[in-house]
Parts: C-alpha cells; structure tokens; sequence
C-alpha cells in the first residue's frame, strides 16, 4: 500500500515538473517585433559587410515596425549578419527558433536564412540554420531547432542575408520567437 502511494506521489510529481518546463517555454528575444526602434538588436550599421539596417513601417508582418536589411556592395561578396546573444541557455537544452522574413531585389544569388550559432571562447563553435530562401518576396516563416552543445560559452540567434559578388538584395525580419526547453527536441522526430 505504502508503495503504491509513493508511485502516485511520484507520478504527479513528475507531472507537475513536466507541466512547469512545458510553461517555461516563453519567447527569450527582446523586442522581438522591431517595435521599439533602436533597441537590441546587433549589426545594424556594420560597414565592414557592406550591408545597412534600419527599423521601418515600409513592410510589416505585425504591428507597426519591422527590421529592414540590404546589401550594398556591388564589388565584392556580401553577407549580413544580425540578431541576439541569448543568454541564460545551458547545455542539453532544446532551443526552437523562427522569424517571419520578406525579401524583395533579389539578385545574383542572395539568399537569406535564420541561424542558432553555438560559441565557444570567441570562435563559432557550430551553428544549425534553417531553410535557405532567394525568392520569396512574399512573408515566409523560417524555423530552426537546435540542442545546445556542451562546452558552448555563447549562443546567438542569427539573421542572415548574403549574396555573391554584386548581388543585392532587401529583407524585412518581423516576429522572431526562440523558445528554450529542457525537453527533447520534438521536431527531431518528425
Ligand atoms: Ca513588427
């Protein structure tokens, strides 16, 4: 008898913890909306890339801002990079990640894609990346999954939007989500 309520006990134990880590899984990106104008997210203004950002109302997915990036180097190859250090994530932990993106002037093999970059003491370490769009012009969903590797110091949710030499190109980033979960990776299994 005993026995058996401490399985109960421990069965609703387990349950309780399952429903809190289901619960905790909440956006960890700030200002993920590009609703607050200059703030938080890196990679603006990195003349190094040759590529340029600003917040707009040209285009949005919802509310009244979204992120807008181009390519502005007609000599050379062109990548441009922006997003968030996302902090507090552990090893083993799951992190699902998605952002509503619109492209528009693509050319000469732009393409744009989200990234979760793994780092570790200053180097990329790894990074998963979702599906690679060149011609979307249209709001599309991109969606990345990716467990946390062990010995990481640093994990970044990534924009990305590159080309060939002379390619150019134009993407608004609206409605970015990443979520972190101690369970495991669901979309893994599909
Ligand atoms: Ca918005």
């Amino acid at each position: 008898m005993l026995n058996r309520v401490w399985a109960i006990l421990l069965v609703a134990s387990f349950g309780f913890l399952f429903l809190l880590s289901t619960a905790a899984a909440s956006n960890i990106l700030e200002n993920p909306g590009f609703e607050v104008p200059d703030m938080s997210w890196w990679g603006w203004d990195s003349v190094a890339e040759k590529a340029e950002g600003t917040f707009t109302t040209e285009e949005v997915h919802s509310g009244q801002y979204s992120g807008k990036r181009w390519l502005n180097n007609p000599d050379g190859f062109v990548i441009s990079l922006f997003g968030q250090e996302m902090g507090n994530v552990k090893p083993n932990q799951t992190i699902n990640a998605k952002a509503w993106i619109k492209s528009a002037k693509f050319s000469k093999g732009a393409e744009s894609f989200i990234a979760i970059e793994f780092w570790k003491e200053g180097q990329l370490f790894s990074a998963v990346e979702s599906e690679h769009s060149s011609a979307s012009h249209s709001w599309k969903e991109y969606t990345v999954s990716a467990v946390v590797p062990e010995g990481v110091d640093l994990v970044k949710f990534t924009t990305i939007l590159r080309g060939a030499q002379g390619s150019e190109g134009v993407i608004y980033v609206d409605d970015a989500v990443a979520e972190v979960s101690d369970l495991p990776n669901k979309a893994s299994c599909r």
